[in-house]
C-alpha cells in the first residue's frame, strides 16, 4: 500500500457493496435534503459520504465505492492526503482568517511563487488567488480587458467556464447551464472547437488542427475583428464538453493568431491541471505558452481555492484594489495547496496519472474491439473518456452513457457521464488509486457493457 493509499482514513481498499446503492440510509437523506436543498442542487450519485481515501469513497450504509470522479477533478493527490491534512491543520491552529487584503500572510505568497514556477514560460509571472474555477476565469477576463482596453471574449463549442454571470455566458450547453438564467453577460462570441472525432468523421478526412484553427480565425475577423478582442479563452482539453483533445497545432496556431493580434490566450486548466494528465498542465503536450493559466480543483486538495497565474506586465495592468475577494487565498486553502503541490512534485504523480491512464485505455481498447458503440476513447493521462455513439454513425448514445453508469453504481463504482450529448463517460481517478481498483472498476463496466448490449 502506498503512502497515499494509507492517508487520510486509511479506509480497506476494496470495493464493498452491501447494500443497494444508494442504500436505506442514504435513501433517507436524499429524502430530507429534497426538503432542505433547493430542487436545482443536482447529486449525481446520492450515496452519502462518511469516509474516503486513497480509491474508496465508504458511504455512509457501509458500501465502499470505487472513485472514478475525484469529485469531478479536484482530489487528485487523494482524499484527505497527508500532506494535505497535515498542513490544514496546523494553519487552522493558528488562524483562520484575516483577509489577504488587510492583513496577508507568506502562504498566500508561496503559493503563488509555486504556481509562477509551475506554470509553462518562464517569464516573469504573479498569480492572484481566488475561491473558484469560475471566479479564476471571471478574473482572467477582468485583467485581459484591463491590459488590452478592449471587450471581446472569444470562447469555444463544448466550453465550460462556471455558472457565474459571465461565466454562463462563456460555457456552450444550455441545459442545465443558461436557459432560464438569462440575460448573459455581452461581448462573449463562441467560435468552433477543434473536434477530430466529429470533424473527421463527418467530413470523411482529416481536419488538421492548423485547419480547425483557421475556422476559427476566420470567424473573428469576419464577425469581431481581431482588434477588438481582449481574450480567447480555451480548455487545452475540454472537461464537460466531453473531454475533447483537439487535434495537434490548434491550440498553437490560436497562440501565435492572438499574439500577432495582440489578444491575451487564456488557458482554463481548472479541470485539467495539476499532474491529471501526466503533465502538471495540459497545455505542456502542446508546447504552448498561455498569456494567463485559470486553474483550481486539484490546486488545494480538495479545499476551495482558484488562481490566475500569468504575464507579470498583463497581470499588473489592473489598478490595486481591483482584484481579490474576502475570502480569496483563505490561509486555510492556502496551507492545502502547499501540502497538494508538494504531493504532485514529490510523490511522482505526473507518472502516476501517466500509468493510470495506460491501464485506463488498455481496459477501454478491449471493450471496444467488441462494442462499436464505444466511438471514440480520448484523453490523456489520467484524464480520459468514451464517446459513446450509435454503432458505425457518429450520433450520440447518451442512453448507453447513462444505463452503464447506473450499472456500475448499483455495483458500487462511480463514473462521471458528461459531454454536450451527455454520450461521454469520464474517467478522474485520485492518482492515489491502486491498480487492482482500476482493474476491478473496469472488470464491472466490461460486464455491464456485455449486459447492456448482449455480447
Ligand atoms: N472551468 C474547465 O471544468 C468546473 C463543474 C460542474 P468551479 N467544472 C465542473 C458543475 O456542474 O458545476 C470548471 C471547469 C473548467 C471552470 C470551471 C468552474 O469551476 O470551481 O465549479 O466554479
Amino acid at each position: 500500500m502506498s503512502t497515499l493509499e494509507k492517508g487520510g482514513p486509511a479506509l480497506p481498499q476494496e470495493r464493498k457493496v452491501v447494500t443497494s446503492i444508494p442504500g436505506p440510509k442514504s435513501l433517507e437523506l436524499e429524502a430530507r435534503r429534497g426538503k432542505a436543498v433547493p430542487a436545482g442542487v443536482g447529486a449525481s450519485f446520492p450515496a452519502y459520504v462518511v469516509a474516503a481515501g486513497g480509491g474508496i469513497i465508504k458511504d455512509i450504509d457501509g458500501n465502499q465505492i470505487i472513485d472514478l470522479g475525484s469529485g469531478i477533478a479536484v482530489t487528485t493527490v487523494g482524499n484527505s492526503n497527508p500532506r494535505v491534512v497535515q498542513r490544514a491543520k496546523d494553519q487552522l491552529d493558528a488562524f483562520t482568517h484575516t483577509c489577504a487584503m488587510v492583513n496577508p500572510y507568506e502562504s498566500y505568497i508561496e503559493v503563488a511563487e509555486a504556481l509562477n514556477r509551475l506554470t509553462p514560460g518562464d517569464h516573469d509571472k504573479r498569480s492572484v488567488l481566488l475561491n473558484s474555477g469560475a471566479e479564476a476565469v471571471e478574473n482572467a477576463v477582468k485583467i485581459a480587458r484591463s491590459y488590452t482596453k478592449r471587450d471581446a471574449v472569444v470562447v469555444f463549442d463544448h466550453a465550460y467556464h462556471g455558472r457565474t454571470n459571465l461565466t454562463m455566458a462563456m460555457t456552450a450547453k444550455a441545459k442545465p447551464y443558461k436557459t432560464g438564467f438569462g440575460p448573459f453577460a455581452g461581448e462573449v462570441y463562441r467560435a468552433p472547437m477543434s473536434y477530430p472525432f466529429r470533424d473527421n468523421f463527418a467530413a470523411n478526412t482529416k481536419v488538421s488542427g492548423e485547419e480547425a484553427a483557421a475556422r476559427v480565425i476566420a470567424m473573428i475577423d469576419n464577425q469581431i475583428g481581431g482588434e477588438n478582442v481582449a481574450a480567447i479563452v480555451i480548455e487545452p482539453i475540454q472537461g464537460e464538453g466531453g473531454f475533447i483533445v483537439p487535434a495537434e497545432g490548434f491550440l498553437l496556431a490560436l497562440v501565435e493568431y492572438a499574439h500577432a493580434n495582440g489578444i491575451v490566450f487564456v488557458a482554463d486548466e481548472v479541470q485539467a491541471g495539476f499532474a491529471r494528465t501526466g503533465k502538471m498542465f495540459a497545455c505542456e503536450w502542446e508546447g504552448i505558452v498561455p498569456d494567463l493559466i485559470t486553474t483550481a480543483k486539484g490546486i488545494a486538495g480538495g479545499l476551495p481555492l482558484s488562481a490566475v497565474t500569468g504575464r507579470a506586465e498583463i497581470m499588473d495592468a489592473v489598478p490595486g484594489g481591483g482584484l481579490g475577494g474576502t475570502y480569496g487565498g483563505n490561509p486555510t486553502a492556502c496551507a492545502a495547496a502547499l501540502g497538494a503541490i508538494e504531493s504532485y512534485e514529490q510523490d511522482g504523480l505526473a507518472d502516476r496519472a501517466l500509468e493510470l491512464g495506460e491501464l485506463i485505455v488498455k481496459r477501454l481498447e478491449k471493450m471496444q474491439a467488441s462494442h462499436p458503440e464505444l466511438g471514440e476513447l480520448r484523453g490523456r493521462g489520467a484524464m480520459q473518456a468514451v464517446e459513446f455513439v450509435k454503432a458505425g454513425t457518429m450520433e450520440p448514445n447518451a442512453e448507453l452513457a447513462d444505463k452503464l453508469a447506473a450499472y456500475a453504481a448499483e455495483r458500487g463504482v462511480l463514473v462521471l457521464v458528461t459531454g454536450t450529448f451527455h454520450s461521454v463517460i469520464r474517467f478522474l481517478p485520485p492518482l492515489s488509486i491502486s491498480d487492482a481498483l482500476i482493474n476491478d472498476a473496469f472488470d464491472v463496466l466490461e460486464a455491464g457493457l456485455d449486459e447492456i448490449l448482449g455480447k
